[in-house]
């Protein structure tokens, strides 16, 4: 495998980042996860818009242009041969001295790396997820903005301890106040009476490319979508339940807390989505190789 880090392709075993590396040191930087379905890349415009918010927030500068950065994702994956992969981008707010002053780091490192990726059991997408809320709320937005696709992700990797350790696969986030805001590395959905609920991006969701997919879907099929602050009660009373996310597509929830969503099984929505989703994902997107 060849990754990209600085204008430069080196091959897995010799790309290295320094250990004065403030994105090691503090996750003082940003990243994206992007998918590539049959030789295109899937929404990459909106990743990299999405990169650049991440950016403009913690006042870091990318040192490429939109286009440039567009240019060295599709040649990465080019790089490699691959036609359906997962495309990590990493801007690591670069190498400085111990001591976490951000002036002390000079460059900001970009990095790019194209693999595989399988954010859960294959056979969950059938049968449905069972999922739990834990303890662990999402960030304050006046603390660090989970807006922010930031590199410190201890928050989420907390809620996934939490739902581990209580033998399921993944947690649902609530905000400081209670409400539903997302899962771990997926948005939150729910069906109730034909229509679809998913929590505002004030409550603490980030702004999901996926999510905004399927929201488009839903409405060209003529599904009422909004976005109001939603109680676990509502989750545990909704018809159907999905998560959505880049790496995860659309996954059926089947059981919250204990509690046997709808039927138990994948929905009809939920099923009709999944399969729109993935026809869309194969024919639309930057083409990777001309
Ligand atoms: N919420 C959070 C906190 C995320 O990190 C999503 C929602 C879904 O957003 P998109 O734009 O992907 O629909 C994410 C995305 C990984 C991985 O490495 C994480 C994400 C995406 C792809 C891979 O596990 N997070």
């Amino acid at each position: 495998m060849k990754v990209y880090i600085d204008g430069k392709y080196l091959d897995e075993r010799n790309a290295k980042v320094s250990v004065f590396d403030h994105g090691l040191l503090y996750g003082d930087g940003i990243f994206e996860g992007i998918r590539a379905y049959n030789g295109r890349v899937f929404k990459l415009k909106e990743h990299i818009d999405r990169l650049f918010s991440s950016a403009k927030a913690i006042l870091l500068e990318i040192p490429l242009s939109h286009a440039e950065l567009m240019k060295a994702t599709v040649a990465t994956i080019r790089a490699n041969k691959l036609r359906d992969c997962y495309v990590r981008l990493i801007i690591t707010r670069g190498i400085g001295t111990l001591g976490l002053n951000p002036r002390s780091c000079k460059k900001p490192s970009v990095i790019i790396i194209a693999g595989k990726i399988q954010v859960y059991p294959a056979e969950l997408y059938a049968r449905g997820m069972d999922i739990v809320t834990v303890p662990t709320t999402r960030n304050l937005h006046s603390a660090l903005n989970p807006a922010i696709k930031s590199l410190n992700y201890l928050n989420n990797i907390l809620a996934k301890i939490e739902a581990n350790n209580a033998g399921v696969e993944e947690a649902v986030m609530l905000n400081s106040e209670g409400f539903v805001a997302e899962c771990t590395a997926d948005n939150l959905f729910i069906i109730k009476d034909g229509k679809l609920f998913t929590p505002p991006l004030s409550a603490g969701a980030l702004y999901g490319i996926t999510r905004q997919t399927v929201m488009e879907l839903a409405e060209q099929n003529g599904v009422a979508v909004t976005e109001p602050n939603l109680t676990r009660y509502d989750l545990f009373n909704a018809d159907e339940c999905f998560l959505t996310g880049t790496g995860a597509e659309i996954m059926p929830v089947i059981k919250i807390d204990g509690r046997v969503i709808g039927t138990g099984k994948p929905g009809p929505l939920t099923q009709k989505l999944v399969a729109e989703y993935h026809a869309l994902t194969k024919v639309t997107g930057q083409p990777i190789y001309g």
